[in-house]
């Protein structure tokens, strides 16, 4: 079956991101090797597009990078002489793209190696899942440089490892390797150098295949409800949960389970 794009993901493609299928997942590329897959304004707004159009039979989706690194952050060649009204609107664009990562339509994998810096950290941490390999590297060079975050990390990099080590990396310029951010929360599988693209498909291939209502509620929900005091929160989880159980797939599945016709939890 041929792929019918959205017209703006076929101009995202000739603006530096990629798009295939690999039956339902998305696989989107960063291809801007040459300068380390800077985030340039065109390639921000390319990525927004990719996200709020993917195909409709795309059930879960991968980021990645083409060359040896993920992401080397903003494209800082267009930093230069903007004002602060614009960097406003700069920030809010790169949030807009971001926010289409983070609640889009599908789960997303970022599939990481090399430099996951700056803007490449905070692209990561809209992903719901983070695959490393063990070249990646993670660094928050924006203190070093005299700017701040401004695509969404001081929200989301603190739930991933804390305020402290954050402040610690923009404060001093630490930076973790791969070991060290799987052991900090950074990534949530750690395999070997060159393989987190295969591993992180293979992820996405399974989640593809969950009922769309819970791939929904932990998207869109969980974060939520998460954010919200415990008695919110418990009411939020019950009208969710009321909902996805209520679901004709869900139905089918529990009753494939006691039927003895769905897999166990298996520790192997
Ligand atoms: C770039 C960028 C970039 C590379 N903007 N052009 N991000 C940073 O501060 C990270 C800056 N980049 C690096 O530290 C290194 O490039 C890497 C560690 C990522 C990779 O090193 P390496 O040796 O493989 O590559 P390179 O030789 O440094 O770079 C290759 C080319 O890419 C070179 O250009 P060329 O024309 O001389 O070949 C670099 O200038 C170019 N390049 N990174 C522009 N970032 C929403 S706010 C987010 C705020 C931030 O993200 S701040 C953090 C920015």
């Amino acid at each position: 079956m041929t792929t019918t794009f959205h017209p703006s993901i076929e101009r995202a493609r000739s603006n530096g991101v990629s798009l295939e299928m690999h039956g339902a997942v998305a696989v989107v590329r960063l291809c801007r090797p040459t300068k380390r897959n800077a985030l340039s304004d065109t390639l921000i707004e390319a990525l927004r597009d990719i996200f709020q159009n993917l195909p409709a039979e795309a059930r879960a989706a991968v980021v990645h990078g083409e060359g040896d690194h993920f992401c080397a952050g903003l494209d800082l060649s267009e930093l230069k002489e903007r004002d602060a009204g614009e960097g406003v609107h700069h920030s809010r664009s790169w949030h807009a793209a971001l926010e289409a990562v983070q609640f889009g339509r599908v789960p997303v994998i970022a599939a990481l190696h090399g430099a996951v810096v700056g803007g490449g950290l905070e692209l990561a941490s809209a992903s719901h899942i983070r695959v490393a390999d063990d070249s990646t590297f993670y660094a928050l060079p924006e203190g070093t440089r005299g700017i701040f975050v401004g695509g969404g990390g001081s929200v989301r990099i603190p739930k991933l490892i804390g305020v402290a080590r954050m402040t610690d990396m923009m404060m001093t310029g630490r930076v973790y390797n791969a070991q060290d951010g799987e052991r900090l929360g950074f990534a949530q599988y750690l395999v070997p150098a060159g393989e987190s693209l295969a591993k992180a498909i293979e992820l996405a291939t399974r989640i593809a295949t969950n009922a769309p209502l819970t791939n929904y509620a932990l998207m869109h929900a969980l974060p939520r409800i998460a954010e919200q005091p415990a008695d919110h929160g418990f009411m939020t989880e019950a009208l969710m949960s009321s909902i996805a159980q209520a679901a004709p797939e869900a139905k089918a599945r529990v009753r494939a389970f006691l039927e003895g016709k769905a897999p166990k939890v298996s520790k192997d």
